[in-house]
């Protein structure tokens, strides 16, 4: 276990700019210390108490407020902490905080507190990656999530499966020991058993974090297709803003446009590209360009088809260039075509709409929710990471690894070497076991005074 290093530090909690109240957090050995030369005398901990705060040399008063102090290992790092909560005017935070740095203090890096949380075994490091998405948190459902993952729901679950990792694996490894009886107990069925419902708790476990990924990223969908097909349009009725340019003109926009929805709860990050078609214009050429490389990056891509042509050459040839992913081909424009809006009963990846009207909008948004498998639970649902879906399908194919080693060679050796691996990857999740650049990049993406 990394060991929290033993300097203090401070650094303005609340966000920058002028708000009503403005905090400075102070948090290390020195903390109480270095806060009763500004404030004389500290209160009793975990009591608030109204005081001034003072230059240390002049004794002049340079803002007043509440002043609250924690005690070590009861606190948010499990350090000293000391809080002064003052008027949150820039220059006056700004003003403070110097002071504690010439006492002493150094100034936090981004996400240094949590970082301290965590190593001093406060939160595990999927909590610690709670508290930065509930502070991103885009959404209430997304904001829930993290929530529950900072209250441990995540981790909780982690640790069942850990525990029943290593208590297979403790088995299978006393059975090595007894090499005369081996063979007999390996073929053991509660043990192949066990090891089977140990890969259905992982299963259950994977979906419901790719849930929590999505939930927390969101997935990219492209709007492609001719000129004039409605792209534009599209993207500014599915956010409610007249974000783009529209015009009759073809080969109006040429910047890939964004713009983020909810669905439910889960992001959608929606790119408007240019018109794809041969040109001569070199700016429309490099808009083009561009289109291809989000076509290329999306999860999710939106064929516009105008309604009036069909499906025409120009559109078979960008099919065809389409890589493989999810594809909805819209057909637009059918308040000039009377087609019905919704889903083709024909054909269950074509669906009408007029980005005039809006009609066919909702019937999009629900099969955009439905391509990527997104759905709204009924609580319980806890915000996650990439690196934690990574982490579980290492373990899972460890834990298939080992079943097969058992059920087929009953190689008792092999299955328990692949459990030990199987753990090692869910400790990487809560941190037990992480590589120190790893560290490094989550807490640097969070924010100071966090
Ligand atoms: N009647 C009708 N007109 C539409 C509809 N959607 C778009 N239009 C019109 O079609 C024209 C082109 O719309 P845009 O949204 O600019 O099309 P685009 O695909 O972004 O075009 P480029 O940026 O040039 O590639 C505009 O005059 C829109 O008003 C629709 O559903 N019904
Ligand atoms: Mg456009």
């Amino acid at each position: 276990m990394l060991k929290s290093p033993a300097d203090t530090i401070v650094a303005i909690a609340t966000a920058p700019g002028k708000g009503g109240v403005g905090i400075i957090r102070i948090s290390g050995p020195e903390a109480h210390a270095l806060a009763t030369r500004i404030v004389g005398e500290l209160p009793p901990i975990r009591y608030a108490r109204h005081l001034s705060f003072r230059h240390p040399d002049s004794g002049e008063t340079l803002d007043d407020g509440l002043c609250l102090a924690f005690a070590a290992p009861h606190s948010y790092t499990g350090e000293d902490i000391v809080e002064l909560q003052g008027h949150g005017g820039p220059v006056v935070l700004d003003t403070l905080l110097q002071i504690v740095v010439a006492l002493g203090a150094r100034l936090a890096r981004p996400g240094e507190f949590t970082e301290r949380a965590f190593l001093n075994g406060r939160i595990d490091l999927a909590q610690a990656e709670a508290v930065a998405d509930l502070i991103d948190a885009g959404s209430q459902a997304a904001a829930q999530a993290a929530s529950r993952a900072l209250q441990g729901a995540f981790s909780q679950r982690v640790d069942e499966i850990t525990r029943a990792l290593i208590e297979l694996r403790m088995h299978i490894e006393s059975a090595l020991d007894f090499p005369e009886e081996e063979i007999d107990f390996l073929a053991d069925t509660r043990i192949i058993e066990k090891n089977r419902r140990l890969r259905e708790q992982l299963d259950t476990l994977m979906a419901e974090t790719s849930q929590g990924v999505l939930l927390r990223e969101g997935m990219r969908v492209a709007i492609v297709g001719q000129p004039n097909a409605g792209k534009s349009s599209l993207l500014n009725q599915l956010s409610g803003d007249e974000r783009a340019i529209v015009t009759d003109i073809p080969g109006t926009t040429r910047d890939v446009l964004r713009a983020e929805i909810q669905i439910d709860g889960m992001p959608v990050h929606i790119i408007d590209t240019a018109g794809l078609r041969q040109s001569d214009d070199p700016i429309e050429q490099e808009g083009i360009r561009r289109a291809w490389l989000e076509i290329r990056a999306a999860d999710a891509i939106m064929l516009m088809i105008d309604d009036r042509y069909g499906i025409t050459e120009a559109d078979e040839q960008t099919l065809a260039q389409l890589p493989t992913k999810p594809l909805i081909r819209i057909r637009n424009k059918i308040d000039l075509t009377g087609r019905s809006a919704g889903l083709d009963p024909e054909d269950q990846e074509t669906i009408g709409i007029s980005a005039k009207t809006g009609a066919g909008i909702r019937e999009l948004r629900a099969m955009l929710q439905r391509i990527m498998g997104y759905q709204v639970s009924e609580g319980g649902q806890f915000i996650a990471r990439r690196r934690h879906l990574d982490a579980l399908r290492q373990a899972q194919q460890e834990v298939t690894a080992a079943l097969q080693a058992l059920d087929k060679w009953q190689a008792g050796e092999l299955a328990a070497e692949s459990l030990r691996r199987a753990q090692l990857a869910l400790d990487e999740i809560t941190g037990k076991f992480t590589a120190d650049d790893l560290l490094g990049t989550i807490f640097s993406s969070f924010c100071i005074g966090k």
